[in-house]
């Protein structure tokens, strides 16, 4: 994809993307960091944890997340190969679906019965339907 390209019709403002694998490291400098929440991601929830913070863990495993995170909405820069998200202005909500030894559960966060949700962090509550 020509990230440019789609960026002089569309920057992604007023946009949320929900970014649906291994976590996302918020703390990253492109992607909002220090912090979670921050300005870029601004919720989401660990489903493979069962817990509120949908970071990575210390492991180089698990990074694949925060680059898919990184080319959709991560912040404008140069450096190295990384030119910038497609769309710089959106938010993101990171929904981490991978427990302590990399494995996948796609189906925890389209099980209806757990009563669980994405919130975000401030007030709004989000629903995954
Ligand atoms: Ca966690």
């Amino acid at each position: 994809m020509n990230g440019n390209s789609a960026r002089q019709m569309f920057r992604g403002a007023g946009v949320a993307i929900a970014i649906i694998d291994d976590g996302v490291e918020a703390d990253h400098p492109q992607l909002g960091g220090p912090g979670y929440p921050n300005a870029k991601v601004i919720g989401g929830y660990d489903f493979g944890l069962n817990d509120p913070d949908p970071r990575p863990g210390p492991s180089l495993q698990d990074r694949h997340g925060t680059a898919v995170a990184g080319i959709a909405a991560g912040g404008l820069v140069e450096v190295g190969d990384y030119v910038g998200g497609v769309a710089p202005n959106a938010k993101i909500y990171a929904l981490k679906v991978s427990d302590a030894d990399y494995r996948f559960f796609t189906d925890t966060i389209s099980r209806p019965s757990t009563g669980r949700r994405c919130t975000r962090t401030t007030t709004r509550p989000i629903r995954s339907s």
